[in-house]
């Protein structure tokens, strides 16, 4: 049935009102095609990112230095595992199928993040990868717990639990190896050297260059911007990175007594567009892996059906 004019007025009213009072969007009430389109985006870009980003961690696993290093790491990708799995539910709350994305991703027309196309050359990138992408991704997903719509909100909440952790097993990694030997110390340098400039550019573009920020937040599905958020993490990272006894590949960055915030130096955009439009370091070796993957999967997927099947006719019910 479609709606008279005036009903689609009164819908618009009801989701306008229930954003400005600071509640829940929930899957059966209406919302505006753009901001069911914004949040399968986002949603299927983050869900995206996290089954992805088990790749660059899981190359480490059969070489971790220690039994008890190698537990912490596999739970950790495993926990990755996990949040693409509460992600994709999200998604799915949408009207949109996983099957669905995950063809879109495999096909290239969905994103993922642009920090999982580099590579994890050594040991003491699985330590960078927990303090800083992980920790870049805790500042740009708390505010996401808060986030309008209720699905994706929930999601985050266990997701940010596990990031925390996840965030302190690389810082504490990262000191071990600062401590250590003079090898072990200029790896971890190293690493971070690497891992720096990417993770700073995972808040995505500078405010002036992003396309949805304005709406999303409007929406109040974003609660900071790109910028906001950014320099956040350089605020946190600096402090953070002085206790590592490692320093930061910017010299531009110090306090600011001023701005109340640390300054930093200029972000090199060419390399991150770059990035995203297919020319990381690893763009071909994620997909063509994630491809790989999913189709050596295709058995445990219809086994997985079949006996659903099954089960819902033994009850009675009709297979889903
Ligand atoms: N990489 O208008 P903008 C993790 C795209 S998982 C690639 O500012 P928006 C972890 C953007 O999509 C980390 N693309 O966009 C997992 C847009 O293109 P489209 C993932 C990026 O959405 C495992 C265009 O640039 N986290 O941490 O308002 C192990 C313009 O940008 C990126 C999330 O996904 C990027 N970095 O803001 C360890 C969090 N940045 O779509 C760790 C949820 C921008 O128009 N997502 N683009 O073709 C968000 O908060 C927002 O989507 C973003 C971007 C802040 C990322």
């Amino acid at each position: 049935m479609t709606a008279t004019i005036g009903e689609a007025a009164a819908e618009q009213d009801i989701f306008d009102g229930a954003i400005a009072a600071d509640e829940r969007i929930e899957p059966r009430d209406w919302m505006p095609d753009a901001y069911r389109a914004t949040l399968v985006r986002q949603i299927a870009q983050h869900a995206h990112s996290e089954i992805i980003g088990m790749q660059p961690e899981s190359n480490w696993i059969t070489r971790a230095p220690s039994l008890r290093r190698k537990a912490i790491l596999m739970a950790k990708v495993q926990d990755e595992a996990g949040h693409g799995l509460y992600l994709y539910s999200a998604a799915e709350t949408l009207g949109v199928r996983r099957d669905e994305l995950l063809d879109k991703l495999h096909a290239g027309r969905q994103k993922y993040s642009s920090i999982f196309n580099y590579p994890t050359l050594t040991w003491a990138d699985v330590g960078a990868i927990g303090w800083l992408v992980d920790g870049a991704a805790i500042m740009n997903q708390v505010p996401l717990c808060r986030c309008s719509y209720g699905p994706y909100a929930r999601a985050m909440v266990r997701i940010c639990k596990e990031e925390s952790f996840h965030q302190r097993q690389g810082y504490e990694l990262l000191l071990t190896l600062s401590r250590g030997t003079p090898e072990q110390h200029a790896m971890a340098q190293d690493a971070v050297n690497r891992w720096w400039w990417p993770s700073m550019m995972m808040f995505g573009p500078p405010d002036d260059e992003s396309t949805h920020s304005a709406q999303s937040m409007a929406w109040k599905i974003k609660r900071h911007s790109n910028d906001e958020l950014r320099q956040r993490f350089v605020d946190a990272s600096a402090p953070q990175a002085e206790i590592l006894g490692l320093t930061l590949p910017d010299p531009d960055i110090r306090w600011n007594e001023e701005r109340g915030h640390y300054d930093s130096g200029p972000i090199d955009w060419t390399e991150f567009w770059d990035v995203l439009a297919g020319n990381g370091p690893c763009n071909d070796q994620r997909l063509t892996q994630r491809r790989e993957a999913h189709e050596n999967g295709a058995w445990v997927r219809e086994a997985a059906a079949s006996y659903a099947a099954k089960h819902a006719a033994g009850r009675g019910e009709a297979a889903v």
